[in-house]
């Protein structure tokens, strides 16, 4: 399988669609897979007709973290260096979903475990199947959770729940999720593509500018002061009130009419 398949991309309606896609492997990484997800979310950065991104996994799995094949500890050899491998791969990846000023879905269609649950956790909304669950496998085989999971985990789910989840690896179902805000919404499975592309053409199609900055601002929210905040969301408010979205946006409603945004 080349590169480009072990991440599909399809843009479409200003939606750029990544879909992890080695099946056979519940969509666990290889290097070729790091890679092409970490393109496709460089495109989204790069490419101003990418408006939204949908991120989801081919097959009955959204994502099963690392691929423990990889690195087989059978075969001998020295202890590998997991810290270079989040350097190289999962951090860079990380940074980019977080700093990307477009909105990005996540459809988790079935189970996501290790670094692939927290991929998902890193994305904007999480829509996921009900027959999904979420297992921060770590635990099982002596490591820690990584790709951002204790981040976010302590910062949605407090440390309790933070605690029990990574300690014991126990599966944590989608509708649970959505109960303890972990994620938006758990869908009947059905529905969950449908819902999913649904909402990135929303998105897609609205003033990607201002919901950009609004992404910042949330997400800088956690570590700013009030005082802090109150200046960054003068400035992001200064910044939308010269965009070509906020003067259609008024016109439209005055006009009694659907805005038609331009994310500029
Ligand atoms: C897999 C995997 C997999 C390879 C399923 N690899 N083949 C790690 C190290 C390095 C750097 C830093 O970061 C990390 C981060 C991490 O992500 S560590 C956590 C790695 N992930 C796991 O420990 C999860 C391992 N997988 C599982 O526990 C189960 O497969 C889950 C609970 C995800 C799903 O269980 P089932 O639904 O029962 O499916 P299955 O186990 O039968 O898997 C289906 C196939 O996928 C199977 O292959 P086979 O040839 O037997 O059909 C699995 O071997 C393969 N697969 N996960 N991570």
């Amino acid at each position: 399988m080349t590169r480009s398949e072990t991440v599909l991309s399809a843009l479409a309606d200003g939606v750029l669609t990544l879909t992890l896609n080695r099946p056979d492997k519940l969509n666990s990484f290889n290097e070729d897979m790091h890679r092409a997800l970490r393109e496709g979310i460089r495109r989204a950065h790069d490419d101003s007709a990418v408006r939204a991104v949908l991120l989801t996994g081919a097959g009955r799995g959204f994502c099963a973290g690392q691929d423990l094949g990889d690195r087989d500890p059978r075969r001998g050899g020295p202890a590998p260096d997991l810290g270079h491998t989040l350097d190289m791969f999962y951090n860079p990846t990380l940074r980019l979903i977080r700093s990307l000023e477009k909105p990005v879905v996540c459809a988790v269609n079935g189970v996501a475990a290790g670094a692939g649950a927290n991929i998902a956790l890193a994305c904007d909304i999480v829509l996921a199947a009900k027959s999904a669950r979420f297992i921060q496998a770590f635990a099982r085989i002596g490591l820690i959770p990584d790709a951002g999971g204790t981040w976010s985990l302590a910062r949605i789910l407090g440390e309790p729940r933070a605690k029990a989840l990574t300690l014991t690896a126990e599966p944590l179902m989608a509708e649970k999720a959505a109960d303890w805000g972990l994620i938006w919404k758990a869908v009947d499975d059905a529905d969950l593509m449908d819902q999913a592309q649904a909402l990135a053409a929303s998105l897609a199609a609205g003033p990607t500018l201002g919901l950009g900055l609004t992404k910042r601002l949330i997400q800088d929210a956690a570590t700013n002061s009030l005082d802090q905040q109150l200046d960054a969301e003068r400035d992001a408010q200064q910044q939308a009130g010269r965009s070509a979205d906020y003067a259609e946006g008024v016109t439209a409603f005055l006009e009694k009419r659907s805005a038609r945004f331009s994310g500029r």
